[in-house]
C-alpha cells in the first residue's frame, strides 16, 4: 500500500535509466552477428517453442511481443532469431543478465546516488552534479552540445511544423531566463546524455532515460520514448502529462487500488484525481493512501533515491506450464530443492562479497485444483525468518509450501498429498530472500570466527552447508503445524513479516514488471525476471491439468549437525507464548546433559551472530524469557551476563536429533499455549537450567 511521503522535490534532478530490450542486447553482445536483426530471447522450453522474454525493436515492428510462444513469433516474423536463456539446474540462469546489469550500474553510479531498481533499471539522484555544472559550466556557456542531448524529448516544448527540433531543444537547454528548476533539469539532460554514451561505449548497450524532479515522473518519462532516447519532464508539463495518463499506468495503481478508483470514483486518468480533496481521498482510502493519491495527482513524490547498487532481494523461480504442472509433493520437493540451492548459493555470494544477510524467506506458488470453482483463489504466499544453509532453506521452503497448500486447499477439501487424477497442480514456484541488510559494523568477528574455525566451517573448503549463519527459525503463527519440526504458534518479532498473501517485496517488485501495468497480480510476479531479485521466471497462465511425467524426487537432505543447531532467535516477550507446563518445573537433567555435549563454540557463534540481527540479541532473548516467567527487572539485568540459551535458540530441526526421552519434553516446552488467566508464574524452569549450566 502506498505510503504518503513528504512532498516537495522540485529542486532535485532525478533520472531513471532503463536498458532497451535488455536480454536481447546481452545476447547480441555475445553474438554480434545478431545486431540489428529481429531477435528475441526465449526461455527454454519445448512447449510451442518456449516463451519470449525480450524482443528486439526490429522484431517488434513485425508484431512480435513479449510472452508470445517461440512458434507464434516465427509465424509473425519468420526471419526472427531466437536466442535461448542459458539453463542451469533445469531452469533459467540469469547470471549473465545480472552481471551485465551490474556493469551498467557501475558506470551510472559515477555521477550521483544510484539505486538499482531491477535487473536493468536504475534511478540516479543527479542533483549535486547538476548544481555543480550549473555553477561551473552552465549549458548556455557550452559551445557545443552533443547530439544525444539535442535529441532529447522535452515534454511541453512547442515545435511548429518544419521547425528543427534539435534547435528548439538547444534553445530550451540554454535559456538564461529559465527558472532554477529548469536550469537544473537542463544540466541533468546533459549529464544523462553523457552517461548514456559512456554506457554504450563501455558495454555496447543502449538505454533510455527519463529526467525530472522525482522518481515517479522520471520512471514514467523513461518509457515514453524508446529505444535509446531520453525524455524530460519540466514542472510546467507535469499537469499535462498526468491529465492524459490512464490511471492504471501509474505505479501502484495498476491493480486493485486503480480499479477501485475507476469504479468507485470514476477516475480514469491520473489527472481526474485533482477534483477530489485530500480529505475525500483519505475518507475513501485511509490517511496515508489518501494523501499519497492527492500527491500523485499533482506529480508530487518525495521518494528518495536510495544509494543501493545491490539487489533488494534474491529469488529463484520456475513455472510449470500446462502439462508440466507439479502434482505431487515429491515433485514439488524436487523443484524446491533446486530453487533453494540456487537461492542459497546467491545468498552466500552476497554474504562473501558484500557482507549482507537476508532475513526473510518467502515462498510463492501458482496453483489450481481440479475442483477449482473459484478461479480467483490464489495460493497464499508464505514467509518465515530465513535460516542460512541450503538444507535449512530447502526444509523451510517445503514447510512453507505445505502450509500454503493446506490453506489453499482448505475450501476445496482436496487432499494435500495430491494424486495423479488431478487433485491439485502447481504451475509455478518461487523462493525469495528479502530484508537484506549489511552485517553491522563491529561484527567482522563473524567472518574471522568462521575462518578461524576448523576446516568444517570454511565455505571454500567444504560445502556451503557447513558455513551456516543462523537466524530466527520459528515460523509465524499462521504457519503452524506445517511439519512436526516447525515450532508452532510462535509469533514473529515486531516488524517481521508474518504470513501474508503477497510479500511486500514482491509488491514492490511487481510494479517493475510491466511498463504498462505497474501493479500486477501475483501470478505475474512469479516471472518477473527483471525484478528486484532478478531471478524469477516468466509468467504464464496455465490451465493444463493433464497428467505428466513428474521429475524424480530428489531426497531431502535434512540431517542437521549439532553445530548448526544452536543459533539464536530473539522474540519480544509480548509476542511469545511459551507453554508453561509442569515439565519445565520438573527439572531437565537430560536437556542439561545434551547442552553440555554441545561444543561451547556454538554459543559463541550464537552470540556473535546475534549481534548481526536486530531483535535477536542475547539480551532481548533474556528479556523475553524472563518476562515470560515474570522475573523482576533486576534479575533480568543480572542474568544478561550469564544467559546463553533461550527458547528460540533451539532450532526446531535439531529436536529429532535429541535423545528420545527429551524430545517430547522439548516439544512441549516449545509448543505455545494460551496462558491461563490464573496460571502461576514461577521463576524456576528449564530456562533456569541453562543459566545454571552456564554458571557451572
Ligand atoms: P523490461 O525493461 O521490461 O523490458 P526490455 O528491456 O526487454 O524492453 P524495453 O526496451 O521495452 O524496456 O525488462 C528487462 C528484461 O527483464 C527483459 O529484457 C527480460 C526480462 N523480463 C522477464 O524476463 N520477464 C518479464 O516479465 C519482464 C517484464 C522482463
Amino acid at each position: 500500500m502506498p505510503v504518503a511521503k513528504p512532498v516537495s522535490s522540485d529542486g532535485r534532478v532525478i533520472a531513471h535509466l532503463d536498458m532497451d530490450c535488455f536480454y536481447v542486447q546481452v545476447e547480441q553482445r555475445k553474438r554480434p552477428e545478431l545486431r540489428g536483426l529481429p531477435t528475441a530471447v526465449v526461455q527454454y522450453n519445448s512447449w510451442k517453442g518456449g516463451c519470449l522474454l525480450a524482443v528486439s525493436y526490429e522484431a517488434r515492428k513485425f508484431g512480435v511481443k513479449r510472452f508470445m510462444r517461440g512458434d507464434e513469433a516465427k509465424e509473425v516474423c519468420p526471419q526472427i532469431h531466437l536466442a535461448q536463456v542459458p539453463v542451469t539446474r533445469g531452469k533459467a540462469d540469469l547470471n549473465s543478465y545480472r552481471e551485465a546489469g551490474s556493469e551498467v550500474v557501475s558506470i551510472l553510479a559515477r555521477m550521483g546516488r544510484c539505486e538499482r531498481a531491477s535487473i536493468d533499471e536504475v534511478y540516479l539522484d543527479l542533483t549535486d552534479a547538476a548544481e555543480t555544472m550549473l555553477a561551473e559550466t552552465p549549458p548556455e556557456c557550452l559551445e557545443v552540445i552533443d547530439d544525444v542531448a539535442l535529441k532529447s524529448h522535452i515534454l511541453g516544448l512547442k515545435h511548429e511544423d518544419g521547425s528543427d527540433m534539435k534547435e528548439n531543444v538547444k534553445e530550451w537547454l540554454c535559456r538564461s531566463d529559465a527558472d532554477h528548476r529548469d536550469k537544473l533539469l537542463a544540466c541533468g539532460v546533459l549529464i544523462v546524455a553523457d552517461l548514456r554514451m559512456q554506457v554504450l561505449q563501455e558495454t555496447q548497450f543502449t538505454c533510455s532515460a527519463g529526467i525530472s524532479h522525482n522518481k515517479m515522473l522520471s520512471k514514467l518519462a523513461s518509457a515514453m520514448n524508446k529505444p535509446a532516447q531520453q525524455t524530460v519532464v519540466p514542472c510546467s508539463s507535469v499537469q499535462g502529462l498526468l491529465e492524459s495518463l490512464p490511471i492504471k499506468k501509474m505505479k501502484q495503481l495498476g491493480g486493485k487500488l486503480g480499479s477501485s478508483l475507476q469504479c468507485e470514483l470514476g477516475v480514469n486518468f491520473v489527472g481526474d484525481l485533482l477534483q477530489f480533496s485530500e480529505q475525500k481521498l483519505q475518507e475513501c482510502y485511509g490517511t496515508n493512501t489518501g494523501t499519497w493519491l492527492w500527491n500523485v495527482a499533482r506529480g508530487i513524490s518525495g521518494e528518495e533515491v536510495e544509494g543501493r547498487l545491490l539487489p533488494k532481494s534474491h529469488g529463484s523461480g520456475k513455472t510449470f506450464p500446462g502439462p508440466r504442472a507439479l502434482k505431487s509433493l515429491p515433485s514439488v520437493q524436487h523443484w524446491l530443492n533446486e530453487l533453494c540451492e540456487e537461492l542459497s548459493e546467491r545468498l552466500h555470494i552476497d554474504l562473501d562479497q558484500n557482507r549482507r544477510i537476508a532475513r526473510t524467506l518467502t515462498l510463492h506458488a501458482g496453483a489450481y485444483t481440479s475442483s477449482d470453482s473459484d478461479s480467483h483463489k490464489k495460493f497464499p504466499s508464505k514467509s518465515c525468518p530465513l535460516r542460512y544453509g541450503t538444507t535449512k532453506i530447502q526444509e523451510d521452503a517445503m514447510n512453507l509450501f505445505q502450509a500454503g497448500l493446506r490453506e489453499y486447499l482448505g475450501p476445496f477439501k482436496v487432499k494435500t498429498q495430491g494424486n495423479k487424477k488431478g487433485g491439485w497442480g502447481i504451475t509455478g514456484l518461487s523462493v525469495s530472500a528479502s530484508k537484506i541488510s549489511d552485517i553491522p559494523s563491529g561484527t567482522s568477528s563473524i567472518m574471522k570466527y568462521f575462518q578461524g574455525q576448523d576446516q568444517l566451517c570454511s565455505p571454500s573448503k567444504l560445502g556451503k552447508d557447513k558455513f551456516e549463519l543462523e537466524n530466527p527459525s520459528s515460523f509465524s503463527e499462521n504457519e503452524s503445524n506445517s511439519t512436526s519440526n516447525v515450532i508452532e504458534h510462535m509469533k514473529l518479532p515486531e516488524g517481521e513479516p508474518t504470513i501474508k498473501t503477497e510479500s511486500s517485496d514482491l509488491e514492490s517488485m511487481e510494479h517493475k514488471t510491466s511498463k504498462n501495468s505497474l501493479e500486477v497480480p501475483f501470478d505475474s510476479s512469479m516471472s518477473s525476471l527483471k525484478n528486484a531479485d532478478f531471478s524469477q521466471e516468466t509468467p504464464l497462465s496455465f490451465s493444463g491439468r493433464e497428467s505428466h511425467l513428474e521429475p524424480k524426487l530428489t531426497e531431502l537432505q535434512s540431517k542437521v549437525s549439532s553445530e548448526e543447531s544452536m543459533f539464536e532467535s530473539g522474540r519480544p516477550a509480548s509476542e511469545q507464548r511459551v507453554k508453561r507446563n509442569s515439565l519445565r518445573d520438573k527439572g531437565t537433567p537430560s536437556l542439561l546433559r545434551f547442552f553440555r555435549r554441545v561444543d561451547p563454540s556454538c554459543s559463541l557463534q550464537s552470540q556473535v551472530l546475534a549481534q548481526s540481527f536486530d531483535n535477536t540479541n542475547i539480551c532481548s532473548s533474556l528479556e523475553n524469557s524472563n518476562s515470560i516467567r515474570g522475573d523482576s527487572l533486576s534479575e533480568d539485568v543480572q542474568r544478561k551476563e550469564m544467559w546463553q540459551y533461550n527458547v528460540n535458540e533451539i532450532d526446531p530441526s535439531v529436536i529429532d536429533e535429541l535423545p528420545l526421552e527429551i524430545q517430547e519434553e522439548v516439544r512441549a516446552w516449545l509448543r505455545p499455549q494460551k496462558r491461563q488467566a490464573n496460571s502461576v508464574r514461577r521463576s524456576v524452569g528449564i530456562a533456569d537450567y541453562f543459566s545454571r549450566n552456564k554458571k557451572l
